[in-house]
């Protein structure tokens, strides 16, 4: 059936109704067969709402049979649709048995049950489950399973499912049939199976309490020494959950499987993971130090979810920042224990800042709690989880750790086993606090970037320093008007004589006045320490006092943005017009080869604080994005600060260490400031030498992608023959050759259209891939702005293709690569001309599936 026929109805928030019926177990037996696999459910079926009908969701499903309490049912006992499958009229309680037939092999939009090459796998978050079988998608409907699994002994020798396994045996045909019973009821998004040929790989965990779980990762042949470090993250990330917040694995066994075609990062499945390749394969030669941050924290996520999303889960999809934004909570705080605090903290800053502000500023603008929903795979926001996130962290920023820490524990002792709300939430932090979180709540259902603007007065007679804050929040594209929502600022004072103070407001209203009084001088206020609240600053600060936050305050995230401003100023007064020599200053020039020759305890600091805001952040200072003089103001800032720094980079390349590679925070901090230096070195010819050494002697894939990255964002001569001199070295491994992928696709020079081209026709590329898709068109759209917003429009029409030939294939993916073209509105007039004219077309067809629908359509005028 095609996407087209199923309706195309958005659903509301406040339409929720409980589940008409329940179902309490299920056992579930698939026969596979890569195009007409069996699935045959015998469910325990009973009554909760007198006088309905039972409606089953299903969706490309081939109804084989239905029998109620044993008597098979004929087409006149139910009505069947594209969306599933109505049963008018049936008893209280009854047992309900239905066989359907499914094909893993043709279902390219990887939700469901699909193959992953060889493998046999499932992804049924949020609304894949009736992609197999008839019933209730939701997740408020939770069940206890058993399911069978049958195969080909020898073409799957492993057969898994949630939970415990309870049978395993083999008969003289070789047909192997595995059991599995997971004893925790669960709604059908959280079931998954996977079947096939692996290498694994083994450990245990010893619980807090003394219980021995045994950890098994499956990865593909040959690549079980790329596991270990994913394995060793997830013990880490068991006994943080443990130290951190009392929380303990609760099964005998935790899985985690390893597939080469997977729509997002990872699947959280109680007991079995399921994650994208890229997030767990990793060795020095292959991976970069942010590959090894991503899969730690991924790891994390996935494991923090056991609580936070399965013991406790949503009661419905409305409400998936309540397992989204606390579990990227959760994992942010784990990354930040294992590795840098500041610089984990710089990178959420950073996404807040570019892609979360831009969603809020879109025409897909929603709360972290949406409201409207067509298709809930394109509510898997930077705003449900990234927004989501920065919610709960300023809870904990209000409350302390401690009380916070006491409102999760009441939280999840109060809702174990139950599909909860937000607002379920809400109440167990006010109810271990003992605080009002009525006004916080306002989060969840406001959505929109304020904007806070703050002055300081300070009176010398009186010694009061006076603090007056205001915000202010634009209407969004889904919502008028807006209320003052409660926003915890942190502040620090740093007086002349080096002492500071720091200080907690808490801003309630539209505009208040915050009074301190006895401040013997006049301070540099240090505003939104950590970045507290997540909105858009307007101070009053000096060029001066930015420079003395950057080298003074304590906070390390607070010296980075103090910079980051900075850098924003000088690149607005290039903008308008002005010389770049009159707004780097001799003054700041030294400052910077001061960091330079004495970098402090932080090096990873040091690189930040001489890393440019990037462009999408930088668009979002303006309504209207003035995308060429964006561009030309970075490159000639960055082409002077080398000019400027050029021995300066030199002698900090040679004086820093180069150890042997080690995942290791000091090292990692080391590789980024070396690769700093060499982003700007880049820039000079001169230098051309010194980078193709350092692309000659890397021995691991970090220095080796740095140097690629400097040279081609530099324009360096150097860049197209080290670029093809990777591809050669790496054309036989597909998650290499899509870091390969995106440096063709990101290259700012005129070529990339034919490098993007030839790329489309290498032998690892398919477009039945997403890793390959993204690696490719997402990489271009995103990060190579200078050649999508090109103004003969070819980049928003190689965009259009693309998203034409894959909408077909796979509508989820499809869907997330419009998202450059749906701010079209941000524009100058030829450019929304363009964007306008490639949406439309995208309107213009056929077949055009719910996700591009949704998106499309909430964008046209
Ligand atoms: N719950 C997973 C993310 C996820 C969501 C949807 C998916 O397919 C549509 C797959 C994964 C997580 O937060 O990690
Ligand atoms: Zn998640």
């Amino acid at each position: 059936m095609s996407a087209q026929t199923t309706n195309r109805i958005a659903r509301s928030r406040h339409d929720y109704q409980a589940p008409a019926f329940t179902i309490k177990t299920m056992q579930l037996s698939f026969n596979l067969h890569s195009t007409a696999t069996r699935v045959t459910a015998v469910m325990q079926v009973n009554r909760e709402t007198p006088g309905a009908a039972l409606q089953l969701d299903g969706q490309h499903l081939t109804l084989i049979a239905i029998t109620l309490d044993g008597r098979k049912l004929s087409a006149e006992h139910y009505q069947l649709s594209a969306d599933g499958l109505v049963l008018p009229e049936v008893p209280d309680s009854f047992e309900l048995c239905i066989e359907t037939e499914i094909a893993p092999q043709h279902n390219t939009a990887l939700e469901g049950l699909y193959m992953a090459g060889n493998t046999y796998c499932t992804q049924c978050e949020a609304e894949g489950f009736r992609r197999i079988m008839f019933f209730p998608d939701r997740p408020d409907v939770l069940c206890q399973y058993t399911v069978t699994i049958k195969a080909d002994a020898k073409t799957y020798p492993y057969l898994l499912s949630n939970g415990n396994k309870i049978s395993d045996h083999i008969d003289e045909l070789g047909l192997r049939t595995v059991q599995w019973h997971d004893p925790f009821p669960k709604p059908c998004y959280l079931f998954a199976l996977v079947a096939g040929d692996f290498d694994l790989v083994t450990d245990n965990f010893i619980t807090q309490s003394g219980r021995d779980v045994r950890l098994e990762l499956f990865v593909d042949k040959g690549a079980a020494a790329k596991g270990d470090f994913a394995l060793q993250a997830l013990k880490r990330a068991m006994r943080w959950d443990e130290q951190r917040f009392n929380l303990e694995y609760d099964l005998d066994i935790y899985m985690v499987v390893a597939v080469d075609f997977f729509n997002m990062g990872a699947m959280e499945n109680k007991g079995l993971n399921i994650f994208n390749s890229k997030y767990v394969l990793a060795d020095a030669a292959s991976a970069t130090d942010r590959d090894y941050f991503n899969i730690e924290s991924i790891i994390g996520h996935e494991y923090f979810h056991n609580w936070t999303g399965n013991r406790v889960t949503c009661r419905d999809w409305f409400q998936l920042s309540l397992k989204e934004g606390l579990t990227v909570f959760r994992d942010q705080e784990f990354s930040a224990d294992m590795g840098s605090a500041t610089l984990s903290r710089i990178d959420a800053v950073k996404l807040i800042r570019s892609a979360q502000f831009a969603e809020d500023a879109s025409p897909m603008a929603h709360p972290i709690r949406p409201e409207q929903v067509l298709e809930m795979n394109n509510f898997y926001t930077v705003t449900v989880y990234d927004k989501g996130a920065e919610v709960i962290r300023m809870l904990q920023t209000l409350l302390g750790r401690q009380l916070f820490a006491s409102g999760l524990t009441l939280y999840l002792k109060r809702h174990d086993g139950q599909a909860a709300t937000c607002d379920d939430f809400i109440r167990a932090m006010q109810d271990a606090s003992g605080y009002d979180l009525t006004q916080f709540a306002l989060w969840y259902s406001q959505s929109g970037t304020p904007v806070l603007t703050v002055k300081q007065q300070y009176d010398a007679d009186t010694k009061q320093l006076s603090l007056t804050l205001r915000q202010e929040t634009a209407a969004t594209a889904d919502q008028a008007t807006k209320q003052a929502l409660l926003l915890p600022i942190a502040v620090e004072l740093l007086f002349a004589d080096n002492s500071r103070q720091k200080q907690l407001f808490c801003l309630t209203d539209a505009e208040q006045q915050f009074v301190l009084p006895d401040v013997a001088t006049e301070p540099v206020v240090v505003w939104l320490e950590h970045f507290s609240a997540p909105v858009k600053l307007h101070c009053q600060a000096t060029t001066e006092d930015l420079l003395q936050i950057a080298a003074q305050a304590s906070d390390g995230v607070a010296r980075w943005d103090a910079m980051q401003q900075y850098w924003s100023r000088q690149i607005t007064a290039v903008m308008q017009g002005a010389a770049v020599q009159t707004v780097i200053t001799a003054e700041l020039v030294a400052l910077l080869k001061q960091w330079l020759e004495l970098p402090a305890a932080d090096l990873a600091l040091t690189a930040e604080l001489l890393t440019l805001p990037d462009f999408d952040t930088l668009a979002e200072q303006h309504d209207e994005i003035p995308v060429d003089a964006i561009l030309s103001a970075l490159s000639s800032i960055k082409m002077f600060l080398a000019q400027q720094l050029r021995e300066a980079f030199l002698q900090c390349l040679h004086n820093l260490p180069q150890p042997a590679y080690r995942y290791q925070q000091q090292d990692v901090a080391i590789r980024r400031l070396r690769h700093l230096c060499l982003s700007y070195m880049a820039q000079l010819a001169e230098y051309d030498v010194v980078l193709q050494q350092h692309y000659q002697q890397a021995d691991n894939m970090t220095d080796t992608i740095a140097v690629l990255m400097a040279t081609q964002q530099a324009g360096s001569a150097l860049f197209p023959q080290l670029r093809d001199d990777f591809c050669q070295r790496w054309q036989h491994d597909a998650l290499v050759m899509d870091k390969a992928f995106a440096l063709v696709a990101t290259d700012p020079a005129d070529t990339v259209f034919a490098g993007i081209a030839a790329m489309q026709q290498h032998r690892q590329f398919s477009w039945k891939n997403p890793n390959r898709v993204r690696a490719l068109f997402s990489a271009f759209s995103m990060r190579n702005p200078q050649q999508f917003h090109r103004l003969d429009g070819a980049g928003y029409r190689l965009l259009l293709e693309a998203i034409t030939k894959l909408d077909p294939i796979n509508p989820q993916v499809s869907a997330r690569l419009v998202t450059p073209l749906l701010s079209w509105r941000r524009f100058d007039k030829t450019r929304q001309q363009l964007m306008l004219d490639a949406l439309q077309l995208l309107a213009a067809q056929s077949n055009l599936s719910n996700d591009l629908f949704e998106k499309v359509s909430r964008s046209l005028p």
